[in-house]
């Protein structure tokens, strides 16, 4: 930019002003509240408050994140970008002041003049822009590269609707719109500036040009265009400040309301409507995956903004685009943005006439997949009809990319055609379809599963003939949460306990809570460790009174099972457990057990009926045993609504039991398992995603492990599975299954369950009838060590003490050095003058 020689610099950001002091906070949320809200005290409600407080933080989030870019642009860093149809950040308020490391001086700011921060803390509407375990770890990525300070940008979708608020009535499942920026988002800013126009649908020509190469046009249906929003993610206790870049659809300038007669202004309102469908809602499906056009669009909408403005950027500081692969390494978060390897192909080799092998070279140095699921149903195939009305040109070049990749498969099986067809784009085997898993693969370096048993099976069968082809490509990156929200942030009163005795290191390094080993059988150390618990599980009765209206014994077992709600996950298998202990109660009405409250939260996809039915069923169950007086509150069972990341910061905190109880083989990873385990709760889990290696890390004495494992459940399946087998020989689960089916659950009614168990007896995919057992003597003996105080204190120490690997630091790291090959970029906190833009 050009300015005048001897102007003062206009200053931007004095690094003299100390931005954390209390005396400039508090000037902030004042002129805020009145220069940006226009409010007096007098009249600020609280959610304006939350608002001009939110506001001064950003601010101070702003000048980190200007200092961040401008050290990246001067220093031509490689930058890591997450391509991500969801993400689910949770609240920003209170994290970031965590990561400020002003969350101490400003709650006790709060309190000294009477108001509680929480209260303010809780106005926040968190952003449900995903479904469940993927798009949550999106959010700890998010958060481990900030405080890594590696440079990254996450990309995503802007979607006006999230995922449905879920209320219970007569115990079903009912979805309620989430409109999350009905009060305005104060995270985010909106940059009109920063637009891409995005094609669909339409067809393909190719002519010759005057010198006689072919160049494609693609004639759209039609345009929709990009806009960006950023939320700034800043890192822990660093200045780093990275950005989550969404994008809005919106109607293009064409249709603006200038010259028209009426019939246009009609129609450009339509368009206008029309356009900005595409981002409009998320899918509410966690794992089926569903066919729709609109879903298509979306992914496609995301990897095209994404990487027009990755090619800005990069055309902003450098000539060409030939060190492109050096500037940028893209991950795609499962195959939802894996359309992004084929328009990356087009952007080079259609629109700026790169050559396509120098084109190919480039995409696959950029990118690199993560697969998330094995769970066939959830594989993405796209019809091939579909596909070409929405992306003509992205089949053609999908057709080009396969003729090639085939060639050079059939060069290395000579003659082995059925190679060639279970490798290809393709499935042709009946309906036509493209294989975004194979397309992924294709176009990347580098493929990983999420745990270590996850990895070992893709590379056995999903991705088998892959992994033979290509075994170099392959990696396992276990998952990870981060440890600032996860229990910094969520469990103050555990976290003020191990700083006591370890301090604080262990927030950026996770082993560290290795040190806590020592104090595993120290009395008061573990007399503290039990009352931190029991006042969160305090906490939370209240919270299950306040929304639920049943009382819960804070002093009885805390048995939890929250997650999204799956046949595969066998939410109904804990329910068969409850039903056994409500007939030993029944039985005999003075049996001793351990007293406990079952907790349930999770959503059910909208379309899946057996996952709703499994609500009702918990409902139904919860109804009679919580009113019965033989149980004599004894056992409670609860159905958490709504479960979601602000609810479940509430909620690991104060579990006892963990439950991880899925079909061995079925659960890629899981991430709930491991923010359980970190805030001292102990697994009742079978060897399943990252259940195995938690087990290894915390020890199989510390553990409560059941089931079949993934080799015995082929077995069993190859044998001809029976599950009525084991209704006829295992009396008490015969007497469970005919209580259920007597419809005594249903006030009478013999139908509204049928569905479940004639599937548990005459299908039953997921093996609950074979686990159920081994399921039950597991429970007893989870029930028998509660009540060995002693034994379970230290047994939950050692769980929180031995979670280091589980960090999301420590997977981020990995995919740094294997998959990315980016370093820190340290930032300083400078002035910034006009001059130096
Ligand atoms: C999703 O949440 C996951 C996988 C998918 O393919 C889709 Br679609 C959504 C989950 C897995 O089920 C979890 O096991 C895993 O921990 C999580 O992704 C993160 O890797």
């Amino acid at each position: 930019m050009a300015i005048e020689e001897k102007t003062t610099p206009f200053i931007i950001k004095e690094a003299s002003d100390n931005d954390l002091d209390m005396e400039s906070l508090g000037r902030d949320l004042n002129e805020n509240l009145f220069y940006y809200l226009g409010k007096s005290p007098l009249v600020a409600t609280l959610q304006d408050i939350y608002h001009a407080f939110a506001l001064t933080v950003r601010k101070r989030l702003l000048q980190r994140w200007i200092n961040t870019s401008m050290a990246y642009v001067k220093q031509k860093v490689k930058v890591v970008c997450y391509f991500s149809a969801e993400y689910l950040p949770g609240p920003h308020l209170g994290n970031n002041l965590l990561n400020l490391g002003i969350f101490p001086t400003i709650s006790q700011a709060f309190a000294r003049v009477g108001a509680n921060l929480d209260y303010f803390l809780d106005q926040e509407e968190e952003p449900g822009l995903g479904n469940g375990g993927l798009g949550r770890l999106a959010a700890c990525y998010l958060d481990s590269l900030a405080t890594l300070e590696i440079p990254a940008i996450g990309y995503g979708l802007r979607y006006e609707f999230g995922i449905f608020d879920q209320e219970i009535r007569d115990g079903w499942q009912a979805e309620i719109t989430d409109k999350w920026l009905q009060w305005d988002n104060p995270w985010e800013i909106h940059h009109p500036e920063i637009a891409y126009e995005v094609k669909l649908g339409g067809c393909c020509q190719t002519h010759p040009d005057r010198d006689g190469r072919l160049v494609v046009h693609w004639h759209p249906e039609r345009v929709v265009k990009g806009v960006a929003y950023d939320t700034p993610i800043l890192g822990y206790n660093v200045n780093t400040c990275n950005v989550l870049r969404l994008w809005k659809a919106e109607a293009i300038e064409s249709f603006d309301f200038q010259a028209f007669n009426k019939g246009d202004y009609y129609d450009a309102v339509d368009e206008k409507l029309v356009s900005e469908n595409l981002t409009k809602v998320l899918y509410p499906n966690d794992e089926p995956f569903e066919g729709k056009k609109l879903r298509l669009e979306q992914q496609y909408f995301l990897c095209s903004c994404a990487l027009q403005d990755m090619i800005r950027l990069h055309l902003h500081f450098a000539p060409n685009l030939g060190d492109f692969h050096e500037s940028w390494a893209v991950q795609l978060n499962d195959t939802h943005p894996a359309i992004s390897v084929v328009e990356l192909m087009r952007l080079l080799v259609d629109e700026r006439q790169i050559p396509w092998d120098q084109a190919w070279d480039t995409t696959r140095k950029v990118f690199s997949y993560t697969n998330h699921t094995l769970l066939p149903e959830a594989l993405e195939k796209w019809p091939l009809p579909l596909f070409a009305q929405v992306l003509p040109r992205h089949l053609e070049i999908i057709f080009e990319i396969n003729r090639r990749f085939l060639d050079s498969v059939r060069l290395r099986y000579p003659g082995d055609n059925s190679k060639a067809a279970r490798l290809s784009l393709i499935d042709e085997s009946g309906d036509r379809y493209v294989r975004m898993a194979h397309l992924a693969c294709v176009g990347s370096h580098a493929i990983n599963g999420v745990s270590a048993l996850h990895t070992e099976l893709l590379k056995s069968s999903t991705l088998q003939d892959f992994f033979e082809l290509w075994p170099e490509k392959f990696y396992n990156i276990t998952n990870g949460v981060t440890p600032r929200r996860f229990l910094a942030l969520s469990n103050p009163r555990l976290t003020a306990l191990i700083n006591s005795k370890i301090g604080s290191d262990w927030i950026k390094d996770l082993y560290k809570l290795r040190q806590l080993e020592e104090f595993a059988e120290d009395p008061d150390f573990q007399q503290s460790w039990r009352e931190v618990k029991l006042a969160n599980k305090r906490q939370l009765a209240n919270a299950i009174k306040a929304r639920t209206g049943i009382s819960v014994d804070p002093q009885s077992m805390f048995d939890i099972q929250v997650k999204r709600l799956h046949e595969y996950k066998r939410q109904h298998l804990n329910v068969l457990h409850i039903i056994t202990l409500y007939l030993r109660l029944k039985k005999d009405p003075t049996l001793e057990i351990t007293p406990r409250t079952i907790i349930f939260g999770g959503k059910a996809a909208p379309g899946y009926f057996m996952a709703r039915l499994i609500i009702k069923l918990i409902s139904s169950v919860a109804e009679v045993v919580n009113r019965d007086p033989d149980v004599n509150d004894r056992l409670k069972v609860v159905f958490f609504p709504n479960f979601n990341v602000k609810n479940a910061q509430k909620i690991y905190p104060a579990a006892d039991l963990s439950q991880q109880i899925s079909t061995a083989g079925k659960e890629a990873s899981g991430t709930g398992n491991m923010k359980f385990a970190l805030n001292g709760a102990l697994t009742i889990g079978t060897l399943d995603g990252a259940n195995v290696e938690i087990r290894e890390e915390v020890g199989p004495e510390n553990f409560f492990l059941f089931g079949h494992t993934v080799e015995e459940v082929q077995y069993i399946k190859a044998q001809g599975y029976n599950p009525y087998l084991y209704y006829q020989s295992n009396e008490h689960l015969r007497e469970v299954i005919d209580l259920l089916r007597s419809g005594f659950f249903a006030h009478g009614d013999r139908d509204l369950f049928r569905p479940l168990v004639e599937s548990l007896l005459y299908q039953d995919d997921y093996l609950l009838m074979a686990d159920y057992q081994s399921y039950i003597e597991r429970q007893d003996e989870a029930g028998m060590t509660f009540l060995d105080k002693k034994r379970w204190t230290r047994m939950s120490i050692l769980n929180t003490a031995r979670m280091g690997k589980f960090s999301s630091d420590r997977a981020i790291q990995e995919y740094c050095q294997h998959i990315w090959q980016v370093k820190p970029t340290f930032i300083e906190l400078q002035d910034i003058t006009l001059e130096q833009v």
